[in-house]
């Protein structure tokens, strides 16, 4: 229905447009209106959380209005758009972006202050918005900032979950889970409840001729749950461009709440139904890299997937355009394999519901994707058990087999002597059940495919994709290496940094062209500025102390080398060869004189990061960290000469606090693990160095900033295969000093050293499959040669500011251009001038 306002009563409309605030006086006005009739209280009942929300909503009626202007000028432009489709977005909070985005952040500040709060109190009453796992989710984030700031029509599609990923508590040193319900109050949001797509489950495909004796297929019966749109504005910075991200939230279709079984009695399944309908956005699944198969994460792919595609051809088709100009529209950024049933369901609506052919249909399908790879960990490959796929999505099955049967036809007519690569790259895994190889499906289904940092993209083409890089050619697979918003990860989260960094280089331009940072080289000696830079670091160490004490009870010595390693844990990554290093650390200490002691640079042991509720090894390693703390804090003998830390509950807003208060922080997966690594970028540019293995981005940042300012240790990729196949068919030498380690563990140094046998065995007797010992010499060695180097502080932060002057390349403007302009050809739409900042 068109809903528009006829010409003649348009003029009232303009006059009454809403406008928000535009200086303090109306902010405040704002404020004080929605505390008093949008919150109904009044000054006499207005603590920071009534605050919060009033300046969260006064601040979202200004971008509210941004956001609409730049849809309505994105529909009349009928360009190309970009959609990002990601099972994750680690926003955390809101309310400082958008106030800097706006660029309304003086004066809400000044505003609050005459309204008796101050705006950090303000700010940190917000509840993270944690719908993501790890670097996957917040890479999602980062770019959702990027592609807003430099004006590229892009709308982001993900679920709306109704519990985020779990908090996180430390309870007698183990993991413990709670649930993260944060949607009790969430200003960002806008329910979009004329916005409602049916979703269709399970049922049967029939196949019939039409009466012009058409083949028609038809796929009914099942289950179906409804889809409502939330709308969430992603402002860009210093631009009035605002995006959009739209989250799908599932409920019962109307009717499925039966209300015939209600009065009838029946209560107990009429509430059944509805409640099986809202489980489908109930929860993210807190998995990071690694896959399980379970039916309901399928069907929330399929939900989102099939919502979002849904909204986007409806859009496409307002534009009365011809198919064949489909990619010309729409440009779809698959996420990792979640959303690869998008390929599926986008032929599906071409042949079944609008009856092209099926070779017309997949030139379009295969020209509107793009498919980013985020790991080549093979328990994170994700593949989908043939039978339960058939029964919940029994058309879809249909045509990924047809997908793959001209496929293969296409690969044997290519390579007719090559048998068995047909089994190789076939998306059907001939298992016991058969198998769905989604990443297969992903690189059939699209016209470019990148992994996320040079050595991960090399290593696609080498291993995983070999077969594939044979049949498609070289050139549908390319790099994109990651980068992170400056915006939040400099300005936000070190303010001081940021203002420093603007003094010098003449104002915050550098936060839209972080290359500007290489002006800072010139400061590398200067007196005056290298003892403001070292005191910021030491200002945002102190802050962080602050938090240790008032979260464990501990107090450390902000003086002391902070060494962070903060992250999701997974053998992988490592944090067990960090912990096994400070152990080593520890019984050096014990066995020195007080005279050789005092000749030791101090240090803070700080690590932080999620397990996965359901990993077991992982837990056991945040357990060993507690324990190895509550023996080493209490040790009278080691004083302030090592702390260990454990921050419980890592998440976006603390990071904002750990980033920028790190000397050392530790990159240190096993070679060709870590396809890139975002943190490490994060700490590099708030005047940290870091302690990495050669592996994902950490080599493109030795590049950039120079082998002199990064320790790097460690076998290389190259070397990892053979040095595994060694320890499974030779002698496994344990490392000495890890012997060590492990005597002490096993004398139950740190409690009952039953606790800790898997992890030793996984080493000493299960092939060192991440090869610990084989690293740890070169581990040891490299965190003596930091302490060495942190003894000459001069030196130290002439490092800090010479590797942030060169930290340009990882802004994720950078990444996205490099998507806009190799990938999805799309290009900035800028607004006019008139309609900046009015
Ligand atoms: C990769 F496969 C996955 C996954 O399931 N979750 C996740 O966070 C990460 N990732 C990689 O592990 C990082 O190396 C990478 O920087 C990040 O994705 C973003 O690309």
């Amino acid at each position: 229905v068109e809903a528009s306002i006829p010409e003649p009563q348009r003029e009232a409309w303009k006059k009454f447009q809403a406008k928000g605030f535009t200086n303090k006086e109306e902010f405040e006005r704002e404020v004080v209106r929605h505390v008093e009739t949008t919150l109904a209280r009044s000054m006499f009942n207005c603590d920071e959380t009534a605050a919060y929300a009033a300046a969260s909503l006064a601040l979202r009626d200004r971008l509210i209005t941004q956001w609409n202007r730049t849809q309505q000028r994105q529909t009349f432009a009928d360009g190309k758009r970009v959609y990002y489709l990601s099972l994750e977005f680690l926003m955390g909070r809101a309310l400082d972006n958008a106030m800097l985005n706006i660029g309304a952040k003086d004066i809400a500040k000044d505003g609050l202050a005459d309204l008796g709060f101050r705006i950090e109190d303000i700010i940190s009453q917000e509840h993270d918005a944690a719908l993501g796992n790890g670097g996957l989710g917040r890479l999602a984030a980062c770019f959702l900032d990027s592609m807003a700031s430099l004006n590229i029509p892009a709308w982001g599609y993900g679920l709306r979950y109704r519990y985020g990923i779990f908090k996180q508590e430390i309870v007698d040193g183990y993991q413990v889970e709670v649930p993260d319900y944060w949607l009790d109050f969430n200003p960002w949001e806008f329910p979009r409840h004329d916005i409602v797509v049916d979703i269709q489950f399970y049922g049967n495909v029939r196949k019939y001729q039409n009466e012009q004796g058409k083949n028609v297929i038809t796929w009914d019966g099942g289950e179906v749950v409804q889809a409502v749109a939330y709308d969430v504005p992603i402002p860009g910075y210093d631009t009035v461009s605002t995006n959009n991200m739209r989250l799908w939230s599932s409920k019962a279709a109307s009717g499925e709440f039966d209300f015939q079984k209600f009065n009838s009695g029946d209560y107990e399944s009429s509430v059944a139904d509805q409640q099986r309908a809202e489980t489908i956005s109930a929860v993210l699944y807190p998995n990071d890299n690694l896959d399980r198969g379970k039916e309901l994460r399928l069907k929330q792919q399929y939900f989102w997937v099939a919502a979002s595609l849904y909204d986007i051809v409806r859009r496409f088709k307002k534009s009365k355009r011809a198919w064949v100009e489909f990619s010309d529209q729409v440009a779809i950024q698959l996420n990792d394999t979640h959303p690869t049933l998008a390929i599926v369901e986008l032929q599906r609506i071409l042949i079944d519901l609008e009856g092209l052919e099926w070779d017309e249909a997949w030139s379009i399908v295969t020209k509107t994707f793009g498919y980013t790879n985020h790991t080549v960990l093979p328990e994170a490959l994700e593949k989908w058990s043939v039978p339960l796929f058939q029964n919940l999505l029994p058309r879809h099955l249909q045509i990924i087999y047809d997908i793959n049967l001209y496929f293969l036809q296409t690969v044997e007519r290519k390579f007719p002597k090559e048998r068995e690569l047909l089994g190789r790259v076939s998306i059907i895994e001939e298992s016991q059940p058969k198998m769905i190889r989604m990443a297969y499906l992903a690189i059939v289904g699209s016209h470019k495919v990148n992994g996320v940092a040079e050595l991960h993209s090399d290593l696609i083409k080498t291993t995983i994709f070999k077969d594939f890089v044979r049949i498609f050619g070289p050139d549908n697979f390319t790099n994109v290496t990651n980068g992170i918003t400056p915006r939040r990860w400099l300005h936000q989260a070190n303010p001081r940094l940021s203002e420093l960094i603007a003094s010098k280089t003449g104002g915050l331009d550098f936060l839209k062209d972080l290359n500007i940072l290489n002006e800072l080289e010139k400061f590398v000696d200067d007196k005056e500025f290298k003892k403001e830079w070292a005191e910021i670091k030491y200002a945002n160490k102190v802050r962080l102390a602050k938090h240790i004490k008032t979260t464990t009870g501990v107090t450390v010595n902000p003086s002391a080398l902070f060494d962070i390693q903060v992250k999701r844990i997974h053998e992988y990554k490592r944090q067990q060869m960090n912990i096994f290093g400070v152990i080593h650390r520890y019984l050096t200490i014990k066995a020195m004189t007080p005279e050789e002691r005092k000749k030791l640079a101090p240090r803070v042991s700080i690590f932080g990061g999620k397990a996965a509720p359901g990993y077991w090894m992982a837990k056991t390693i945040i357990h060993l960290i507690n324990q190895v703390g509550s023996v080493v804090n209490n040790d009278k003998d080691v004083g302030d000469l090592l702390k260990v830390i454990f921050l419980e509950d890592y998440n976006v807003s603390k990071a904002e606090i750990i980033v920028p208060a790190s000397d050392i922080s530790e990159h240190i997966s096993t070679a060709g693990t870590e396809a890139s690594g975002t943190s490490n970028m994060k700490f590099v540019l708030n005047g940290g160095l870091i302690i990495g293995t050669c592996d994902g981005a950490n080599i493109e940042i030795t590049r950039e900033i120079g082998e002199n300012n990064i320790f790097l240790f460690g076998n290389l990729a190259e070397d990892v295969e053979d040095l595994r196949h060694a320890h499974t068919y030779g002698a496994h030498n344990l490392d000495p000093d890890l012997a060590k380690v492990f005597d002490a563990i096993k004398a139950n140094t740190f409690g009952d050293a039953g606790s800790f046998g898997a992890l030793v065995s996984a080493i000493e007797d299960h092939g060192d499959y991440y090869l610990v010992s084989d690293d740890f010499h070169s581990y040891i060695q490299t965190q003596a040669l930091v302490d060495e180097a942190y003894k000459d502080q001069d030196e130290w932060v002439s490092k800090t500011i010479l590797s942030v002057s060169r930290m340009g390349f990882f802004s994720s403007d950078r990444c996205i251009n490099e998507y806009a302009e190799t990938i999805w050809n799309v290009e900035p739409l800028v607004p006019e001038p008139q309609e900046r900042n009015g």
